[in-house]
Formats: structure tokens, C-alpha cells, sequence
């Protein structure tokens, strides 16, 4: 057995990253990899990313909280990793394509956290009391994995896939929309790719949050007043190459949208 090296791990996904080039999973060299370990590796990939490219952490993600996305990457556990400022995409400035590997796009519901929230007990009430804003937003991920294909403890040690993500401008009050009812369609250069709703993460994006919430609480960490936090996909990805123009429109939260540039 091949004793885990975490520099090592570290160096190589942040350097796949830097460099936009795939790279084997690290379970094919250490299979016998933990869950908490994988989110001890993520802790450091973050801490030597916040470093290397002078960034700050501005909130979180979570990830596989939708059947449609389980599925399609074959790993049946909701996941979560943060989410840093140079991160952050502009609807009005081209993503360029040619710095991510091979990116992929997803619907996401974004939440403006106002208050701090760590515990072990936080429910659905208290993540929407902790909610100013709730608004549309699109996450492109871009696994550093060969052909996007991992486990649980891969992409958990990856960051969950996190690249970009773009939160639009319609900013809603969560006691003013039906949050877990949220109908949305993704067109991709005019054509509809993708439609769904909110429900379709965990029941209800805030059952999202407060697994999160919760997860987190175990580990003596939690959300953070100011956090952006996105819920997790409500459909499958879709692939975002040069050229490609994505508006999602979401019912009473309005359209976010992104193009991508060679
Ligand atoms: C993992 C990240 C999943 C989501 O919203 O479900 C994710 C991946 O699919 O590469 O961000
Ligand atoms: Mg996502």
C-alpha cells in the first residue's frame, strides 16, 4: 500500500487546475483513500489555492443534491466545497474557454447568507431566516479528472469540480418566492437543453442547505455571514465550449446567463 503523500495529491490537482490539463483520479494511486480524508485533501488544495492565486473564500457550493445529478456521475452522496473569488464570472464578460479543461454548466440556485450558522441541529427554517437573498446563478465545473469521470473521494478532493460560477441580478426575498418550487429552462445558443425546478434538489434547495448546514456543524465548521452558497444542480450539466451563448430563465427569479470565448 502506497502511503498517502497530501503535499503531493495537493500540488498535482492545483497544478491541473493552473495548467487546464486532466489528470488520472487520485484513487487509481491511493485507493484506499477516506471520505474525511478527501475532505482533509480539499482543505489543503483550498488553503495552497488561496495562496497561489491571491484569492479569498467568498462562500460555498454543494454538489450532487439532485438525482439527475447523481446519476449522471454515478456517485449517490451530496458533496460540498467553497467557492473563492476568482471564481466568481460576469454575465457581461466571455468566460475564456481555453483555460478550463473541459467545462460543463449547470442551473443552480444561489443563497445570500446574512448571519452566521453553525450547529448540528439547523433546520430548513433557520437557513431561510439566515437568507437575505436567494437568486438565479449558473455554476461551470470543470473536474480536473481524465474524461470528468471519479468517485466520491476524487471529486471531493477536487473541490468538487468548482471552476466558475456566475450569480445573476435578480436578487429575491426567500419568504417572498416559493423556493422549493422554482421552475427553470437552460437553452444553450437558443436551444432548450435542460428544464426542471428547485424540488429537484433534495426535495427543497433549503433541505440542501441544511444537510450542509449540519455536515458542516460535525466538523466545527458552518456558513459564514456575506457566503454566496450555491444549492447543487437542478438538471444534468451540459457541455460549454467556444462559441456557446447559456441563459437560464428561471420562474420569479429571472435569467442569468454566460458566453464562452476561445
Ligand atoms: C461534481 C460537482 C457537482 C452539482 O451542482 O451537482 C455539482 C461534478 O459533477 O463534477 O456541482
Ligand atoms: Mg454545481
Amino acid at each position: 500500500m502506497k502511503t498517502i503523500d497530501n503535499k503531493d495529491i495537493i500540488e498535482y490537482l492545483l497544478y491541473a487546475e493552473r495548467d487546464a490539463h486532466e489528470v488520472s483520479k487520485i484513487t487509481n494511486e491511493y485507493p484506499e483513500i477516506t471520505i474525511e480524508e478527501a475532505y482533509v485533501l480539499q482543505d489543503g488544495l483550498l488553503q495552497r489555492r488561496l495562496k497561489e492565486n491571491n484569492t479569498k473564500t467568498i462562500g460555498m457550493k454543494l454538489g450532487l443534491t439532485s438525482t439527475a445529478k447523481q446519476e449522471m456521475m454515478g456517485v449517490k452522496q451530496p458533496i460540498y466545497g467553497y467557492l473563492h473569488k476568482d471564481m466568481l464570472a460576469y454575465e457581461w464578460e466571455p468566460l475564456s474557454c481555453s483555460e478550463l479543461i473541459h467545462p460543463k454548466i449547470e442551473p443552480e440556485i444561489a443563497f445570500f447568507i446574512s448571519e452566521d450558522i453553525q450547529g448540528e441541529n439547523i433546520t430548513e427554517e433557520d437557513i431561510s431566516q439566515a437568507t437575505k437573498y436567494v437568486a438565479p446563478a449558473l455554476e461551470i465545473i470543470d473536474s480536473r479528472y481524465k474524461d470528468f469521470r471519479f468517485t466520491l473521494v476524487d471529486v471531493v478532493a477536487d473541490n468538487c469540480s468548482s471552476a466558475k460560477f456566475v450569480v445573476g441580478s435578480n436578487l429575491q426575498s426567500p419568504h417572498s418566492i416559493d423556493v422549493g418550487n422554482i421552475g427553470m429552462v437552460m437553452s444553450k445558443n437558443g436551444k432548450v437543453e435542460q428544464t426542471g425546478s428547485s424540488a429537484a434538489v433534495l426535495g427543497h434547495p433549503l433541505k440542501a442547505m441544511a444537510w450542509a448546514a449540519n455536515l458542516l456543524g460535525k466538523r466545527d465548521k458552518g456558513f459564514k455571514k456575506g457566503d454566496i452558497v450555491l444549492s447543487g444542480a437542478i438538471s444534468e450539466a451540459i457541455s460549454l465550449e467556444a462559441g456557446d451563448k447559456v441563459v437560464v430563465d428561471f420562474d420569479n427569479l429571472g435569467t442569468v446567463s454566460i458566453s464562452c470565448t476561445d
